[in-house]
C-alpha cells in the first residue's frame, strides 16, 4: 500500500524558540491551529539524510501526549523516515528514549515532555529533539530549528489513521515500519547490566533496605514498580503515586521538599524507612532521602563520584565529571582529590554529551536534582536511585552516615536555590541589567567576611568542538569559597523566572548539621542587595527553596 501525503499551508509562529530542554508552552498554544505541526515540520527540516533511518517516538504521558503524537507519526511517515520505535502508550521516559535511540542505532528521537512543570490542558507541554547519540540536540541544531520555524511556509503530512498506540506488535504502513514496544524492558535490562541487582535484593530481602519511592503519579511509576518491586523485591506499595496520570494528579511533578512533600513527611515522620526517593514527571530527575536527611543534589554527585568504584559499571574508574556552573562545588572537591578532570558547564543536559561522547567524563549532574553517566545520555532519575541502593547495600550504612562521612572527609558545600517564578519579563530583564552593570566593580568589594574575588557572567568553549555558549549567568565568587549564581530559567512558561544559587564553604564538622537558609542568610542578604528582587517585585520572598 503507497500512503498519500499532503502539504499543507502554514504561517509562521515568532515563539518557537527552545529553551534549556526542548519548545515548553502551555497546552492551549500547542493546540494552535499548525503550532506543533510547524514546529515538527521544521525540525524536520534541520536535518539531513534521514530518510529510510529510524525515529524513536514517545512522552511523560501528560495531556496532549497521544494526539502529538498521531500527528507527529503522521508527519514523519511524510517525510520519510523508514522506521518509527514507540512506547507503547505513547509513553518513554526521558532516560528511557535515550537508551532506545541508542540500543536501536535511531537517527534521532522526538520527546515529549515538559518535565517538572504541572499538566492538563490548561497546564504546560513540550517537545525536544535528540539526536543519535541520544542526548538533546546541541544548540547549533536548535538555532537551526528555530530559525526555521521563523520562515517555513508549509508542512507534510500523511493521510492515514490514527495508528493504536496501545498493543506491543509491529505493523507496516508503505515503506514505513511501525514498532510499539514495551517502554520499560529496554531500560529495566540495561540497569541489571549497570547494577549489583542480587546485592541489593539480597538487602532488601534481609530487611537491611527498607525504602519508599514517589513515582509523582508521573512516568517512572512503571518502571520502578517493575525494577524496585517486580525485580528487587521491595515490598509491594513501596513505590506510590505510581500510575501516570495526563495531570499528574494536579501537582507539580517535580521531585524537591516542596512538590514531594508526601514523600518528605514520610522521610521525617514516625518510623521512616532507610531510603526515600521521587522522580520527576519524564523521569530524568532525583531526589534522594534517607530516614531524617535530604541529600542535595549537589552533594549526592558529589558522593557518587566518590563512590564510584563500588558500582559494577563503573569498578574500574571514572575519566571524570561535569558539573553545571550552579551546582555546588562539592563535586570539585572530590575530582581535585582523585585527580580528575572537572568540567563546568552551562545549565542544561545538551552540554554534557560532547564531553561523554568524547569520554572526557563518566559522571555528571546539575543542582536541579539530575545526575547521570555514560549509560545514556540524559539525566536519569532511577539510575541515580539504584545507584544510592547499590551504594548502601556495599557499605552497609544509612544514608546519614554516609553524607556525614562525606563531609567529614571533604567539608560541605552548604547549597540551596532560591526561585522567584512568574515574574515580569520587563522586572526580570531590569534586574539582570542592573547586576550586568555592577559587575565590574564588585571584585574587591567586601560585606564582612565576604570578599568578592570575581564576577563574570559565565561563557562556556566546548573543549571538544570549540562552540561557545555565551550570557549563561552571572557568578560572583567570594575568596572564602561562597558563591552567587544569577540566572533566568529557560523552561518556564509564564513571564520570567529568577534563579539565585548560594552556597558556602564549611569545614568545621559542629557547624555540619545547620540549617542551610540559616547558614546561608548573609549571602541571602547580599544577593538582595545586588540584585534587588524583593524590592523591585514587591515581594516578601522566594516562591520555591530548594
Ligand atoms: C531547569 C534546570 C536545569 C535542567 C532543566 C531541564 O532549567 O535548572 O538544570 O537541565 O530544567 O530539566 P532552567 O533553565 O529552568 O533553569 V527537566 O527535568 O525540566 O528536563
Ligand atoms: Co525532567
Amino acid at each position: 500500500m503507497q500512503i498519500k501525503i499532503k502539504t499543507h499551508n502554514t504561517t509562521p509562529y515568532d515563539d518557537q524558540k527552545p529553551g534549556t530542554s526542548g519548545l515548553r508552552k502551555k497546552v492551549k498554544v500547542f493546540q494552535n491551529a499548525n503550532y506543533l505541526e510547524n514546529f515538527v515540520q521544521s525540525i524536520f527540516n534541520s536535518l539531513d539524510d534521514f530518510q529510510g533511518k529510524i525515529l524513536v517516538l514517545g512522552g511523560d504521558g501528560r495531556y496532549f501526549n497521544r494526539r502529538a503524537i498521531q500527528v507527529i507519526i503522521k508527519m514523519a511517515a511524510a517525510n520519510g523516515f523508514g522506521e518509527l520505535i514507540i512506547g507503547q502508550g505513547g509513553l518513554l521516559s526521558t532516560p528511557a528514549a535515550s537508551n532506545i535511540i541508542r540500543k536501536y542505532q535511531a537517527f534521532g528521537g522526538i520527546v515529549l515532555s515538559a518535565s517538572h512543570n504541572p499538566g492538563g490542558p490548561d497546564e504546560d507541554f513540550g517537545i525536544k529533539y535528540n539526536v543519535g547519540n541520544g542526548g538533546p540536540a546541541p544548540e547549533k541544531f536548535t538555532d537551526a530549528l528555530y530559525a526555521n520555524t521563523k520562515t517555513i511556509n508549509s508542512y507534510q503530512i500523511a493521510e492515514i489513521d490514527d495508528i493504536d498506540l496501545d498493543t506491543i506488535g509491529e505493523l507496516s504502513l508503505g515503506n514505513l515500519k511501525i514498532r510499539i514496544i514495551d517502554p520499560v524492558a529496554d531500560y529495566a535490562e540495561l540497569m541489571a547490566k549497570i547494577f549489583d541487582f542480587d546485592l541489593i535484593k539480597q538487602s532488601i530481602a534481609a530487611g537491611l533496605i527498607t525504602l519508599r519511592f514517589d513515582a509523582m503519579h508521573a512516568i517512572t511509576g512503571p518502571y520502578a514498580k517493575q525494577i524496585l518491586e517486580g525485580q528487587l523485591g521491595a515490598t509491594p506499595g513501596s513505590v506510590f503515586n505510581a500510575v501516570p496520570l495526563e495531570d499528574f494528579g494536579g501537582g507539580h511533578p517535580d521531585p524537591n521538599m516542596a512538590h514531594a512533600h508526601e514523600l518528605t513527611e514520610i522521610m521525617f515522620g514516625a518510623n521512616p524507612p532507610v531510603f526515600g526517593a521521587a522522580s520527576d514527571g519524564d523521569g530524568d530527575r532525583n531526589m534522594i532521602m534517607g530516614a531524617n536527611i535530604f541529600v542535595t543534589p549537589s552533594d549526592s554527585l558529589a558522593i557518587m563520584a566518590a563512590n564510584a568504584r563500588s558500582i559494577p559499571a563503573y569498578a574500574k574508574g571514572i575519566s571524570g565529571v561535569a558539573r553545571s556552573m550552579p551546582t555546588s562545588q562539592a563535586v570539585d572537591r572530590v575530582a581535585d582529590k582523585l585527580s580528575l578532570p572537572c568540567y563546568e558547564t552551562p545549565t542544561g543536559w545538551k552540554f554534557f554529551g560532547n564531553l561523554l561522547d568524547a569520554d572526557k567524563i563518566t559522571l555528571c549532574g546539575e543542582e536541579s536534582f539530575g545526575s547521570g553517566s555514560n549509560h545514556v545520555r540524559e539525566k536519569d532519575g532511577l539510575w541515580a536511585v539504584l545507584f544510592w541502593l547499590n551504594l548502601i547495600a556495599r557499605k552497609r550504612q544509612s544514608v546519614a552516615d554516609i553524607v556525614h562521612e562525606h563531609w567529614e572527609k571533604y567539608g560541605r558545600d552548604i547549597y540551596c536555590r532560591h526561585d522567584y517564578e512568574a515574574v515580569d519579563s520587563d522586572i526580570a530583564n531590569g534586574i539582570l541589567e542592573n547586576l550586568r552593570s555592577q559587575l565590574n566593580h564588585l571584585p574587591g568589594k567586601s560585606w564582612g567576611d565576604n570578599s568578592v574575588k570575581f564576577a563574570d557572567e559565565f561563557s562556556y568553549t566546548d573543549p571538544v568542538d570549540g562552540s561557545v555558549s555565551s550570557n549563561q549567568g552571572m557568578r560572583i565568587g567570594f575568596d572564602n569559597g561562597s558563591r552567587i549564581v544569577f540566572r533566568l530559567s529557560g523552561t518556564g512558561t509564564v513571564g520570567a523566572t529568577l534563579r539565585i544559587y548560594l552556597e558556602r564553604y564549611e569545614r568545621d564538622v559542629r557547624k555540619f548539621d545547620q540549617d542551610a537558609q540559616v547558614a546561608l542568610a548573609e549571602l541571602i542578604e547580599i544577593a538582595e542587595q545586588l540584585c534587588e528582587v524583593k524590592k523591585r517585585t514587591g515581594r516578601n520572598g522566594p516562591t520555591v527553596i530548594t
